[in-house]
């Protein structure tokens, strides 16, 4: 069965396709308004279907409810797979730049006779586009500002993504008889937010079965390269993977050099010629007279560390940011592992524009063994989202203190509430008293300057009702760069003012970005790692943050929902009186 979010998109991208091709502009609404009613809708989907009873939300006719149905009981709508067909692909690539709607296309099209991406650079480039009416130089200029990032992050994945891919090749490569050891390696391996490509590494004697077995599976889409020692595939996905075999006694070596990063590497390399030796894939040898290098067997990566004098350095820290210095002064930090986690305070209901009722919600986090769980739907002013009027909010309050009081697990009752164009808050405090946090956010008016952006945020931060501050800068990752933002700032104000910063661990945000969180909690910055939940399935969310946590330097004690309950409820509480 089709989700309610993915039938709506696929009824605007069915107005979009209508309106290129210049259909009836009622037609096109129909769609539209469609889409927009099913992102509303309070009740069941599936149950409105069954009762066919679908007509009677405000917005959906006849025709449009039999297409919904369609696409919720089989998974796909023909009216739709058919006018893609009709249309020409370039149309539809065009489609997909961000600040192109169907007008444009169709100008784009008809006018400059543009037929693919590559034309659309040329003539923008060439300023033709900023002459056409309707256009102009700013939208010129936005349309190659998109192109060149959509070129530059390439084929990039997210880290989430790539790691559903990579686990089960990894798991299958464990399994043939002729591998005896298999590993991920490269950026997957160090949790970078996005990847280029999957690197497995494996030791094996039969390397020809294994790179037999790795060509002809189902996943593979098509063969880039096929060797002995290394091979390249395209899965069905798009995305490289690539699988090199190393004998077993070079195995950690290789593992090692592979997971990178280049810099790490680099660093350690010039370490290892200080001491006469050099360091590769295949191993480590003198190459100093005189050099001394111990003849133990080296066979594990915290072996090849301890040649050096250093303690192991987990993967998500080999990014050259330190971390062979602090490996020299035993001073890696014990990094917080998933395992801390007790609940978690950034999730959503289907009051607002989740997918599941508090009740679901809170049965999913208790079967995560969670202590607490907490919610926060949008506030008013996130209309996009469905937000809370004053009234809900105060009935929603009213809901989770019942529950809770029933439950096992302990429910807060918070907020995620818009922070306003101009920093104030989207309740009075009145309202806000009335929870036990708030998260606060900024969802509209991206376009502030750095200046206004920081400004604004630093009075949220200020505010006394505010507690922790959400997905700190909105990007959204190969997709929407954060806004302007003077960073260092923000968390000197959130330290001033003893206030929490989200790792947000949707994947798609992983924000704020772990570069910033080492330098921030050693001043003294607590972080918050929330799943930004929108649905059960999505509370596990915190575990991707955990991930990206460790990679910025964080322990335990860096993140309050490591907390047992009492300790968490008496911090909230001294936050927010
Ligand atoms: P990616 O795939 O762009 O997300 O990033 P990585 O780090 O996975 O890079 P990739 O796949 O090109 O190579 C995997 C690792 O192999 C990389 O992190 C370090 C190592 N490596 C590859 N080529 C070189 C090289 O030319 N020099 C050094 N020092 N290391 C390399
Ligand atoms: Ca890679
Ligand atoms: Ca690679
Ligand atoms: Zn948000």
């Amino acid at each position: 069965m089709m989700k309610r979010e993915e039938i709506a998109e696929i009824l605007e991208e069915m107005a979009e396709l209508l309106e290129l091709k210049g259909e009836n502009p009622f037609r096109i609404r129909a769609y539209r308004n469609g889409a927009r009613a099913l992102r509303n809708l309070d009740a069941d989907l599936e149950q409105l279907i069954k009762e066919k009873k679908l007509t009677e939300i405000e917005g959906i006719g006849d025709h449009l409810a039999q297409k919904i149905s369609e696409l919720f009981l089989k998974g796909r709508l023909s009216e739709y797979e058919k006018l893609k067909r009709g249309t020409p692909q370039a149309l539809l690539e065009l489609l997909q730049v961000p600040g192109l709607g169907p007008k444009k296309v169709q100008t784009l099209y008809k006018k400059l006779k543009i037929r693919s991406l590559s034309d659309l650079k040329k003539a923008a480039a060439n300023g033709k586009i900023a002459k056409l009416a309707g256009f102009g130089k700013r939208s010129e200029a936005k349309i190659l500002e998109a192109l060149e990032t959509s070129e530059k992050q390439g084929t990039r994945r997210l880290w989430f993504d790539a790691m559903k891919e990579a686990r089960p090749i990894l798991d299958a490569l464990k399994k043939l008889k002729s591998v005896k050891k298999a590993e991920i390696a490269g950026s997957l391996r160090r949790r970078l937010e996005t990847v280029g490509d999957l690197d497995f590494i494996a030791s094996s004697s039969n390397p020809n079965a294994v790179m037999r077995w790795f060509t002809t599976q189902p996943f593979v889409k098509k063969i880039l390269s096929k060797g002995s020692a290394k091979s390249s595939i395209l899965l069905t996905s798009g995305i490289q993977a690539d699988l090199r075999l190393v004998p077993h006694s070079q195995f950690a070596f290789a593992l090692y050099y592979f997971t990178g990063s280049k810099e790490h590497n680099i660093r350690l390399r010039m370490q290892a010629l200080k001491r006469g030796w050099s360091l590769s894939e295949y191993g480590i040898e003198r190459i100093k007279k005189g050099a001394r290098l111990p003849t133990a067997k080296v066979d594990t990566e915290e072996k090849i560390l301890k040649l050096f004098g250093l303690s192991y350095i987990p993967p998500e820290l080999r990014e050259d940011q330190g971390e062979l210095k602090a490996a020299a002064e035993n001073k890696i930090p014990k990094l917080i592992v998933e395992g801390d986690i007790r609940g978690a305070l950034h999730c959503h209901t289907a009051a607002t524009d989740g997918r599941n009722s508090l009740k679901e919600m809170v049965s999913a986090a208790q079967k995560l063994g969670w202590e607490y769980i907490g919610i926060s739907d949008h506030s008013k002013s996130a209309f996009q989202a469905n937000g809370q009027s004053e009234e809900r909010l105060l009935a929603q309050i009213e809901e989770i203190r019942k529950l809770s009081k029933k439950s096992d697990i302990r429910i807060f009752a918070g907020i995620e509430c818009d922070i306003l164009p101009k920093g104030n808050l989207d309740f009075p405090e009145k309202v806000l008293k009335r929870l036990d946090y708030v998260i606060v956010s900024i969802h509209s008016s991206f376009q502030q300057d750095e200046k206004a952006m920081t400004k604004r945020l630093i009075r949220a931060i200020e505010h006394p009702c505010s507690t922790i501050i959400g997905h700190l800068t909105g990007r959204l990752l190969l997709k929407r760069k954060g806004y302007a933002l003077n960073i260092p700032k923000i968390i000197d104000a959130c330290i001033a003012n003893k206030k929490i910063v989200e790792l947000n661990g949707n994947p798609q945000r992983l924000d704020m970005d772990w570069r910033y969180w080492r330098a921030a909690a050693e001043k003294g910055l607590l972080c918050c790692i929330g799943p930004d939940a929108h649905a059960i399935d999505q509370l596990e969310f915190v575990n991707t943050g955990v991930q990206i946590a460790r990679k910025g330097w964080l322990r335990k004690e860096d993140v309050i929902n490591t907390l047992p309950l009492k300790k968490l409820e008496a911090l909230l509480k001294k936050m927010h009186p």
